[in-house]
């Protein structure tokens, strides 16, 4: 993890994921979200009910990319044939296996759908827009179907405390304002490239509705 944030640490890491035949590195993509909690921890502690569980889920793909089976975790593409052609998905609630890589990366998939709305909303905002009000329409229109109110609620109160536009691009600590509009129109298409690879992947496969 770098030792202070930067948006260009974590447009690096969704570039590096996908491979020469579009697969997606697992590695690099929870790189990409180890560099996203380290941006979230530096908004304040009201954040860390949400970073505490993307911690949780790097950790459980982490633990399988390290284990004995880890090759087979090279590549989302890897681990989708890997655990469906071993069972090790439960495909309906109370199985074996509930923790599956497969079930812990849909989880991150979907919330990079939010980043990559919210991304995109910053990117053509004007000076009166409000992060906050960015951010909530980004997961209103993303994360927010799979949550229980009581998270919808939690995180609706996490976000009125987002900084400000101007204070949020000097977080994001990448030069100027233009200078970050300009990195985000370049590195957006490379996180929808990763989202859309692995949006197909799953809907072939029927995974996309994992308890
Ligand atoms: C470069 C600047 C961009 C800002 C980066 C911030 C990245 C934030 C990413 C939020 C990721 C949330 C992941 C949630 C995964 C999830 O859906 N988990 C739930 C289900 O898990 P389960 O294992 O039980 O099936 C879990 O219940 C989630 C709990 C935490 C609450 C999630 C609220 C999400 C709010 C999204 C708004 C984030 C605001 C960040 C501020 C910039």
């Amino acid at each position: 993890m770098a030792d202070s944030f930067s948006l260009h640490n974590v447009l690096d890491k969704f570039k590096l994921c996908l491979s020469d035949n579009k697969e997606v590195y697992i590695q690099y993509y929870i790189a990409g979200w180890r560099e996203l909690v380290s941006f979230m921890n530096s908004l304040g502690s009201v954040f860390y009910f949400i970073s505490s569980d993307v911690v949780k889920k790097i950790q459980i793909l982490d633990n399988y990319l390290t284990d004995e089976n880890g090759p087979q975790y090279l590549t989302i593409q890897s681990m989708v044939k890997y655990e469906l052609d071993n069972k090790l998905v439960d495909l309906t609630k109370g199985g074996s296996h509930p923790e599956s890589g497969c079930r812990t990366l849909l989880r991150l998939h979907r919330a990079l759908l939010w980043l990559q709305l919210f991304l995109e909303s910053l990117r053509t905002s004007t000076e009166e827009s409000k992060t906050s009000a960015l951010c909530s329409e980004a997961y209103n229109a993303s994360l927010a179907q799979y949550h229980p109110w009581i998270i919808r609620k939690a995180a609706g109160v996490a976000l009125c405390t987002l900084p400000g536009r101007d204070a949020f691009f000097d977080v994001m600590n990448a030069g100027s304002h233009q200078d970050v509009i300009t990195l985000l129109g370049e590195a957006l298409p490379q996180i929808s490239e990763v989202y859309q690879i692995t949006q197909d992947l799953y809907a072939k496969n029927n995974l996309l509705d994992l308890p």
